[in-house]
Protein backbone atom coordinates (compact mmCIF):
# COMPACT_ATOMS: atom_id res chain seq x y z
CA UNK A 1 0.00 0.00 0.00
CA UNK A 2 1.60 3.72 -0.66
CA UNK A 3 -0.13 6.58 1.13
CA UNK A 4 0.48 10.41 0.41
CA UNK A 5 -0.27 12.49 2.74
CA UNK A 6 -0.76 16.15 1.43
CA UNK A 7 -0.11 19.15 4.17
CA UNK A 8 1.17 22.47 5.24
CA UNK A 9 3.15 21.23 7.93
CA UNK A 10 4.86 18.53 6.81
CA UNK A 11 7.27 18.31 9.95
CA UNK A 12 4.13 17.51 12.09
CA UNK A 13 3.98 13.83 10.41
CA UNK A 14 7.53 12.92 9.95
CA UNK A 15 8.17 11.85 13.67
CA UNK A 16 4.92 10.02 14.34
CA UNK A 17 5.43 7.27 11.41
CA UNK A 18 9.50 6.70 12.43
CA UNK A 19 8.26 4.43 15.61
CA UNK A 20 6.65 1.54 16.60
CA UNK A 21 3.76 -0.38 14.17
CA UNK A 22 3.88 1.89 11.34
CA UNK A 23 7.72 1.91 11.40
CA UNK A 24 7.67 -1.92 11.15
CA UNK A 25 5.82 -2.04 8.70
CA UNK A 26 7.33 0.16 6.77
CA UNK A 27 10.47 -1.52 7.42
CA UNK A 28 8.45 -4.86 6.22
CA UNK A 29 7.70 -2.82 2.72
CA UNK A 30 4.14 -3.12 3.35
CA UNK A 31 3.58 0.47 3.12
CA UNK A 32 4.88 3.48 2.11
CA UNK A 33 4.31 6.57 2.92
CA UNK A 34 5.11 9.73 1.01
CA UNK A 35 4.67 13.75 2.46
CA UNK A 36 4.04 16.49 0.48
CA UNK A 37 4.02 20.33 1.00
CA UNK A 38 1.42 22.07 -0.62
CA UNK A 39 3.22 25.20 -0.29
CA UNK A 40 6.06 23.20 -2.67
CA UNK A 41 3.01 22.79 -5.76
CA UNK A 42 2.88 26.63 -5.62
CA UNK A 43 3.77 28.23 -9.11
CA UNK A 44 4.04 31.95 -7.56
CA UNK A 45 7.10 34.02 -6.76
CA UNK A 46 5.79 34.27 -2.61
CA UNK A 47 4.57 30.71 -2.44
CA UNK A 48 0.65 31.54 -1.84
CA UNK A 49 -1.09 28.80 -0.50
CA UNK A 50 -4.24 30.70 0.80
CA UNK A 51 -6.71 33.51 -0.03
CA UNK A 52 -9.60 35.57 1.48
CA UNK A 53 -12.88 33.90 1.33
CA UNK A 54 -15.31 35.35 -1.81
CA UNK A 55 -18.24 36.89 0.00
CA UNK A 56 -16.69 37.99 2.57
CA UNK A 57 -15.80 36.23 6.07
CA UNK A 58 -13.57 35.57 8.54
CA UNK A 59 -10.38 33.34 7.62
CA UNK A 60 -8.67 31.96 4.84
CA UNK A 61 -9.84 29.38 2.03
CA UNK A 62 -7.08 26.86 0.64
CA UNK A 63 -6.62 27.65 -2.83
CA UNK A 64 -7.40 25.19 -5.61
CA UNK A 65 -4.14 25.07 -7.94
CA UNK A 66 -1.30 23.91 -5.47
CA UNK A 67 -3.67 21.25 -4.20
CA UNK A 68 -4.67 20.07 -7.62
CA UNK A 69 -1.15 20.06 -9.14
CA UNK A 70 0.53 17.99 -6.03
CA UNK A 71 -2.82 15.88 -6.32
CA UNK A 72 -2.23 15.18 -10.69
CA UNK A 73 1.58 14.73 -9.99
CA UNK A 74 1.19 11.86 -7.73
CA UNK A 75 -1.92 10.49 -9.94
CA UNK A 76 -0.82 7.18 -12.22
CA UNK A 77 -2.14 4.87 -14.08
CA UNK A 78 -3.70 3.17 -10.69
CA UNK A 79 -7.05 4.24 -9.42
CA UNK A 80 -6.10 6.34 -6.39
CA UNK A 81 -8.23 7.98 -3.37
CA UNK A 82 -8.18 10.87 -2.65
CA UNK A 83 -9.60 11.77 0.98
CA UNK A 84 -10.19 15.25 2.54
CA UNK A 85 -9.66 15.32 6.27
CA UNK A 86 -12.47 17.76 7.57
CA UNK A 87 -15.30 18.05 10.53
CA UNK A 88 -17.61 17.74 7.98
CA UNK A 89 -16.39 14.41 6.55
CA UNK A 90 -17.90 10.89 7.22
CA UNK A 91 -17.10 9.78 10.68
CA UNK A 92 -14.37 7.31 10.77
CA UNK A 93 -14.35 4.19 12.85
CA UNK A 94 -12.83 0.32 12.99
CA UNK A 95 -15.59 -0.49 9.52
CA UNK A 96 -13.74 2.44 7.92
CA UNK A 97 -10.17 1.84 8.58
CA UNK A 98 -10.80 -2.02 7.20
CA UNK A 99 -12.29 -0.57 4.26
CA UNK A 100 -9.18 1.65 3.41
CA UNK A 101 -6.94 -0.92 4.36
CA UNK A 102 -8.30 -2.63 1.07
CA UNK A 103 -7.28 0.14 -0.84
CA UNK A 104 -3.85 -0.03 -2.73
CA UNK A 105 -3.08 3.28 -3.13
CA UNK A 106 -4.41 6.69 -1.57
CA UNK A 107 -3.72 10.52 -1.30
CA UNK A 108 -4.59 12.30 2.10
CA UNK A 109 -5.27 15.88 2.02
CA UNK A 110 -4.92 17.83 5.66
CA UNK A 111 -7.54 20.78 5.67
CA UNK A 112 -6.30 23.73 7.57
CA UNK A 113 -7.34 27.23 8.04
CA UNK A 114 -11.19 27.76 7.24
CA UNK A 115 -11.38 25.49 5.18
CA UNK A 116 -10.98 24.22 1.45
CA UNK A 117 -12.13 25.77 -1.63
CA UNK A 118 -15.14 23.60 -2.55
CA UNK A 119 -14.06 22.90 -6.19
CA UNK A 120 -11.16 20.54 -4.49
CA UNK A 121 -14.46 18.96 -3.12
CA UNK A 122 -16.18 18.83 -6.06
CA UNK A 123 -13.70 17.49 -8.32
CA UNK A 124 -10.18 16.16 -6.79
CA UNK A 125 -11.93 14.61 -3.37
CA UNK A 126 -13.31 11.11 -3.60
CA UNK A 127 -13.77 10.80 0.09
CA UNK A 128 -14.36 12.82 3.04
CA UNK A 129 -13.17 11.68 6.67
CA UNK A 130 -13.69 13.38 10.14
CA UNK A 131 -12.06 11.62 13.33
CA UNK A 132 -14.83 12.70 15.65
CA UNK A 133 -17.11 15.61 16.94
CA UNK A 134 -14.29 17.82 18.33
CA UNK A 135 -12.60 20.75 16.55
CA UNK A 136 -8.32 20.03 15.82
CA UNK A 137 -6.16 23.05 14.64
CA UNK A 138 -5.89 21.01 11.44
CA UNK A 139 -5.72 17.80 9.60
CA UNK A 140 -2.60 16.80 10.33
CA UNK A 141 -3.16 14.41 13.53
CA UNK A 142 -6.54 13.04 12.21
CA UNK A 143 -4.23 12.13 9.12
CA UNK A 144 -2.13 10.31 11.51
CA UNK A 145 -4.87 8.65 13.21
CA UNK A 146 -6.45 7.15 9.78
CA UNK A 147 -2.78 5.79 8.98
CA UNK A 148 -2.47 4.20 12.16
CA UNK A 149 -5.35 2.58 11.86
CA UNK A 150 -5.33 1.63 8.59
CA UNK A 151 -1.71 0.13 8.48
CA UNK A 152 -2.24 -1.88 11.79
CA UNK A 153 -5.06 -3.78 9.69
CA UNK A 154 -2.77 -4.74 7.10
CA UNK A 155 -1.41 -8.29 7.09
CA UNK A 156 2.08 -8.99 8.54
CA UNK A 157 1.67 -5.46 10.56
CA UNK A 158 1.37 -6.95 13.94
CA UNK A 159 3.51 -9.61 15.33
CA UNK A 160 1.65 -13.20 15.57
CA UNK A 161 1.03 -12.95 19.23
CA UNK A 162 -0.61 -8.93 18.35
CA UNK A 163 -2.47 -10.36 15.92
CA UNK A 164 -4.08 -13.77 17.85
CA UNK A 165 -4.92 -11.16 20.91
CA UNK A 166 -6.56 -8.43 18.31
CA UNK A 167 -8.28 -11.57 16.93
CA UNK A 168 -9.44 -12.82 20.41
CA UNK A 169 -10.71 -9.48 21.45
CA UNK A 170 -13.00 -9.02 18.57
CA UNK A 171 -16.12 -9.60 20.49
CA UNK A 172 -17.46 -5.89 20.21
CA UNK A 173 -17.22 -5.89 24.44
CA UNK A 174 -14.67 -3.34 25.93
CA UNK A 175 -11.96 -5.18 28.33
CA UNK A 176 -11.74 -6.53 31.15
CA UNK A 177 -9.74 -5.39 34.19
CA UNK A 178 -5.51 -6.31 33.69
CA UNK A 179 -3.53 -6.73 37.15
CA UNK A 180 0.39 -7.22 37.17
CA UNK A 181 2.80 -7.53 40.02
CA UNK A 182 3.11 -6.61 42.84
CA UNK A 183 -0.50 -8.75 43.94
CA UNK A 184 -0.78 -5.87 46.67
CA UNK A 185 0.20 -2.28 46.08
CA UNK A 186 0.06 0.14 48.53
CA UNK A 187 -2.59 -1.92 49.96
CA UNK A 188 -4.98 -2.07 46.95
CA UNK A 189 -5.36 -5.81 46.30
CA UNK A 190 -5.59 -7.81 42.85
CA UNK A 191 -8.96 -9.49 42.38
CA UNK A 192 -8.78 -12.76 44.35
CA UNK A 193 -10.14 -14.70 41.56
CA UNK A 194 -6.91 -14.10 39.26
CA UNK A 195 -4.63 -15.69 41.73
CA UNK A 196 -6.53 -18.74 42.17
CA UNK A 197 -4.53 -20.77 39.28
CA UNK A 198 -8.69 -21.93 38.02
CA UNK A 199 -8.77 -21.28 34.38
CA UNK A 200 -11.70 -21.86 33.77
CA UNK A 201 -13.21 -19.39 36.46
CA UNK A 202 -10.59 -16.24 35.19
CA UNK A 203 -12.29 -16.72 32.19
CA UNK A 204 -15.84 -16.43 33.15
CA UNK A 205 -15.47 -13.62 35.80
CA UNK A 206 -13.01 -11.65 32.75
CA UNK A 207 -16.12 -12.45 30.27
CA UNK A 208 -18.51 -11.08 32.97
CA UNK A 209 -16.43 -8.20 33.69
CA UNK A 210 -16.19 -7.15 30.25
CA UNK A 211 -19.82 -7.29 29.73
CA UNK A 212 -20.96 -5.10 32.78
CA UNK A 213 -17.98 -2.45 31.85
CA UNK A 214 -19.67 -2.53 28.49
CA UNK A 215 -23.03 -1.96 29.74
CA UNK A 216 -21.91 0.68 32.06
CA UNK A 217 -20.04 2.60 29.95
CA UNK A 218 -20.66 1.46 26.22
CA UNK A 219 -24.36 0.20 25.83
CA UNK A 220 -24.34 1.06 22.77
CA UNK A 221 -21.88 -1.42 21.59
CA UNK A 222 -24.00 -4.41 23.56
CA UNK A 223 -26.37 -4.40 20.11
CA UNK A 224 -23.76 -5.43 18.01
CA UNK A 225 -21.80 -7.37 20.75
CA UNK A 226 -20.79 -11.38 20.63
CA UNK A 227 -23.05 -12.67 23.35
CA UNK A 228 -24.44 -16.26 24.00
CA UNK A 229 -28.11 -16.67 24.88
CA UNK A 230 -27.57 -16.91 28.24
CA UNK A 231 -25.49 -13.85 28.42
CA UNK A 232 -27.93 -11.94 26.58
CA UNK A 233 -30.46 -13.25 29.56
CA UNK A 234 -27.82 -12.04 32.31
CA UNK A 235 -27.61 -8.72 30.44
CA UNK A 236 -31.77 -7.69 30.57
CA UNK A 237 -31.54 -9.08 34.14
CA UNK A 238 -28.72 -6.51 35.13
CA UNK A 239 -30.06 -4.07 32.98
CA UNK A 240 -33.64 -3.96 35.37
CA UNK A 241 -31.64 -4.85 38.07
CA UNK A 242 -29.81 -0.93 37.39
CA UNK A 243 -33.05 0.66 36.55
C1 LIG B 1 -15.69 27.57 12.00
C2 LIG B 1 -16.16 26.19 11.90
N1 LIG B 1 -15.11 25.18 12.08
C3 LIG B 1 -15.74 23.84 11.93
C4 LIG B 1 -16.14 23.27 13.25
C5 LIG B 1 -14.09 25.33 11.05
C6 LIG B 1 -12.95 24.42 11.14
C7 LIG B 1 -12.42 24.02 12.34
C8 LIG B 1 -11.30 23.19 12.40
C9 LIG B 1 -12.38 23.98 9.97
C10 LIG B 1 -11.27 23.14 10.02
C11 LIG B 1 -10.74 22.77 11.23
C12 LIG B 1 -9.56 21.90 11.26
N2 LIG B 1 -9.89 20.49 11.46
C13 LIG B 1 -9.67 19.57 10.54
O1 LIG B 1 -9.13 19.89 9.51
C14 LIG B 1 -10.09 18.20 10.77
C15 LIG B 1 -10.83 17.61 11.84
C16 LIG B 1 -11.37 18.12 13.06
O2 LIG B 1 -11.26 19.31 13.41
N3 LIG B 1 -12.04 17.26 13.87
C17 LIG B 1 -12.22 15.94 13.57
N4 LIG B 1 -11.73 15.41 12.47
C18 LIG B 1 -11.04 16.24 11.61
S1 LIG B 1 -10.37 15.75 10.18
C19 LIG B 1 -9.80 17.25 9.81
Amino acid sequence: MRIHILTLFPNMLSGPFSESIIKRAVDRGLVEIVIYNIRDYTSDRHHVVDDYPFGGGQGMVLKPEPISAAVESIKNEYEVSVILLTPQGRLFNQMVAEELAGYSEMILICGHYEGVDERVREHLVTDEISIGDYVLSGGELAAMVVVDAVVRQLPGALGAEEAVREDSHSSGLLEYPQYTRPRVFQGWEVPQVLLSGNHAEIARWRREQSIIRTLRRRPDLLERADLSREERMVLERMKRGEE
